[in-house]
């Protein structure tokens, strides 16, 4: 017999059987299956009976046409996928808003930047460029850092990079740079990699991409977190006020919680340990209300400024040192909600330069240009049509107003008889030459040409500038990438050619690298372009070392537990962690937790198996004596250990973890940054000294490079 809640109308009773039913807010009518859930339908809305069995003729039987519950369904999953992003395939994104800190109504008439205070709805994309969508996070790679911000004027995409040069100088040769470094076409590897022939042999015949492989070769390719790294929109913008005056501007996002980097020993083992690192961390820290926090900053010029810098400013593998020209804070970003679906949202969101609200307009940075025509084209191959627009992810939240029409997918369409002007029927939207987009009114003349500008041809000074800003530790990660690197290429001729370009960058980091790669004689330096080098001013503005946040905010330590551990230590950590707005992850011989000294058990994150403390930014030794005998017949706790020290890892340890760690091998060489927690009091030296974050004067004799 029919079912039926006191909500139905009479109306209802004559068409649903044997179903519980309910009007929503809406007056739809909601159907709930006997156990109360919400009832199984089809696309088209229709009951489902049976989810668990395709209709056959007979249990043994073959299946029939006629179940159009199952075709449908394995339809729908057959079309599950759409094409992956040529280039950043994988990514995650996060919603959140920017706020204006003060009117920027001088340089520029875009709304959003007019009123102190105002906050704009954004969304953030980040990513990385060469991996496929299922690839590993902890990839050496250029991060994406790509933002989308719903003003009023419609949506402005600011679609960077965690780096603030590109390899080349003409969009025509992006499609080389990106098959250069993808898997090779015939073996379909490696993945992810930048270390192979094909990349660097393209890389070493392209001199211009000197600068921008000096940053792919230093920490800034293997961030700590996407919470840890700078965002640059690399080409010269301009701002356009409203009397239509230019300034030139770049733009910078600066973390709130400091610059930080992992070594590339620990980025290997973290890509086994947790390949979604990055990922987990930004879905982490959102969850518990840690909001990350970016400023927006500019650097602004007009033509006199371009005019006598160094450089030329449409050329993106070219920076502006910030101590030339400083940079100013103009807002904040904050992302503060994860999407509610994965692919709805991060993976359809469709960036595309040419997105910009009056008052933001473009330089002839023939980079900037070329990508100009990219995005409107990858996203009708990506999302199938011209409608991407109407996915709510990308629709604008302002109101809009066309006649675009029809086409796969249209969800908005124009109503009514009207669907084109000028038009007789006084009806539709119009134009405003006031209010619309006017491009900057820029004169340009010249002959047609392929022509690549003398004043891009200096393709060594600034690399050179990037590797003397950096502190020693950084100097020596990057000859050690390139060593790494350069060892995985198979032909001599190109490990050469590279070496041939580093003599015109840093002759001793090019000796050591050709010392590392067994060369018996060094290569002439290359060929240049532009034949004489500047010798520039050192940046600091460019070492992540310089700018470490100091602080220990927002980073993690992992506590090594066992049955027995005192409960006063343990206590004092995580309230000096807590009061740092740091995380704390504790893991123990079995996830099922530890009973304390106290007798109090506590909940273990992680088995000592799965969390090494590679995917810690510092950890604690405090298993109990009894405990540590039993860790002592685990290579993981002995690995947790020596990593951590390897990896140049504050240590705190209490006097029972020594024979661990004399296990580990490091018993013998404690320094400053291996610190004995034999009090609460110690515990608060500890969480103080972790604002270094590492401690690099030991690197050399570990030997991690
Ligand atoms: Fe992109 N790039 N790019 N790119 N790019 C794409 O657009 C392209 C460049 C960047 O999270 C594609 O939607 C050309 C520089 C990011 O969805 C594609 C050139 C910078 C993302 C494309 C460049 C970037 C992309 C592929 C040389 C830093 C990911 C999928 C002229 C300033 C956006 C897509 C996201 C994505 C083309 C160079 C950043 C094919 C032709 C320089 C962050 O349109």
């Amino acid at each position: 017999m029919a079912k039926k809640t006191s909500q139905t109308s009479p109306s209802d009773k004559a068409t649903i059987h044997d179903q519980k039913l309910q009007r929503g807010a809406g007056g739809e009518l909601h159907q709930f299956a006997e156990d109360g859930m919400p009832l199984l339908t089809t696309a088209q809305g229709g009951p489902v009976s049976d989810d668990q069995n395709t209709l056959r003729v007979g249990a043994r039987g073959p299946a029939l046409i006629d179940d159009f519950h199952f075709r449908e369904k394995i339809f729908h999953f057959d079309h599950e996928r759409i094409p992956e992003r040529v280039v950043h395939a994988r990514g995650y994104g996060a919603h959140g808003y920017f706020e204006t800190y003060e009117s920027l109504a001088a340089y520029t008439r875009a709304d959003l930047f007019q009123r102190p205070g105002e906050k704009t709805p954004a969304f953030v994309r980040f990513s990385t460029v060469a991996g496929s969508k299922g690839s590993f996070d902890l990839a050496r790679d250029v991060r994406g850092f790509a933002v989308k911000i719903y003003t009023q004027q419609g949506n402005w995409d600011l679609v960077g990079n965690n780096i603030p040069v590109f390899f080349i100088q003409d969009a025509i040769k992006f499609p080389d740079v990106i098959h250069s470094v993808k898997p090779e076409p015939d073996k379909e590897f490696p993945q992810a990699q930048s270390a192979h022939d094909n990349f660097w042999d393209f890389i070493t015949l392209t001199p211009e991409s000197m600068h921008m492989i000096m940053w792919v070769m230093s920490d800034r390719a293997i961030p700590r977190s996407f919470r840890f790294m700078e965002g640059f929109g690399v080409h010269t913008f301009r701002f356009v006020n409203a009397t239509d005056e230019s300034t030139f501007v770049k733009f910078h996002w600066k973390p709130k919680l400091g610059l930080q980097s992992v070594a590339w020993n620990e980025a290997v083992k973290i890509n086994g340990a947790d390949p979604d690192f990055h990922r987990r961390d930004l879905w982490q820290s959102i969850q518990s209300g840690a909001f990350p926090e970016w400023e927006l900053c500019v650097q602004l010029f007009d033509q006199d400024f371009a005019d006598t810098f160094d450089f030329d400013i449409l050329d993106p593998t070219k920076l502006i040192p910030e101590e030339i020209l400083p940079v100013k804070p103009i807002g904040r970003l904050v992302l503060d909600r994860m999407p509610d679906n994965f692919f709805a949202e991060t993976e359809q969101v469709a960036f595309m330069t040419q997105n910009v609200p009056p008052g933001i307009d473009f330089s002839n940075d023939p980079l900037l240009q070329g990508r100009n025509f990219s995005y409107l084209d990858t996203q009708l191959k990506r999302l199938g049509g011209p409608n991407f627009t109407h996915l709510p992810i990308n629709a604008p939240k302002c109101p809009f107003h066309n006649f675009q029409q029809d086409g796969h997918m249209a969800m908005r369409n124009p109503v009514g008889r009207v669907n084109y002007q000028p038009n007789s029927w006084n009806q539709g939207p119009r134009e405003s030459p006031v209010q619309g987009y006017r491009h900057f009114p820029a004169e340009e003349q010249g002959p047609k040409v392929r022509l690549r500008p003398e004043s891009f041809a200096d393709h060594y000074s600034q690399a050179r500038q990037f590797y003397i800003s950096q502190t020693p530790p950084e100097q020596r990660h990057i000859a050690a990438a390139l060593i790494f690197e350069l060892s995985k290429v198979e032909t001599p001729v190109i490990r050469e050619r590279m070496v041939s370009h580093l003599l015109n960058i840093d002759e001793t980091l090019a000796s050591k690298v050709g010392h590392a790669l067994g060369f018996k004689s060094m290569p002439k330096p290359a060929d240049a372009a532009m034949p004489t080098r500047q010798d520039l001013e050192p940046s600091p503005a460019l070492s992540i070392i310089e700018r470490g946040p100091k602080r220990f905010e927002g980073r993690k330590l992992g506590i090594l537990v066992s049955d027995g551990t005192d409960a006063a230590i343990f206590k004092a950590l995580l309230a000096e962690i807590t009061e740092q707005k740091a995380a704390f992850e504790v893991i123990a011989p079995k996830i099922g937790g530890v009973t304390l000294s106290d007798g109090n058990w506590i909940e273990a994150h992680q088995m000592i198996d799965g969390g090494p403390s590679v995917l810690y930014d510092a950890v604690a030794l405090l298993p109990s004596a009894e405990g540590t005998g039993d860790l002592l017949k685990e290579a993981t706790a002995r690995d947790f250990v020596a990593d951590a020290f390897v990896h140049c890892k504050f240590i705190g340890y209490v006097e029972t973890a020594l024979p661990l760690m004399q296990k580990a091998g490091i018993a013998d060489s404690l320094d400053e940054g291996v610190i004995a927690l034999g009090a609460a009091k110690d515990v608060t030296t500890f969480i103080k000294a972790l604002g270094k974050l590492r401690i690099w004067g030991r690197e050399p004799s570990v030997k991690l490079n």
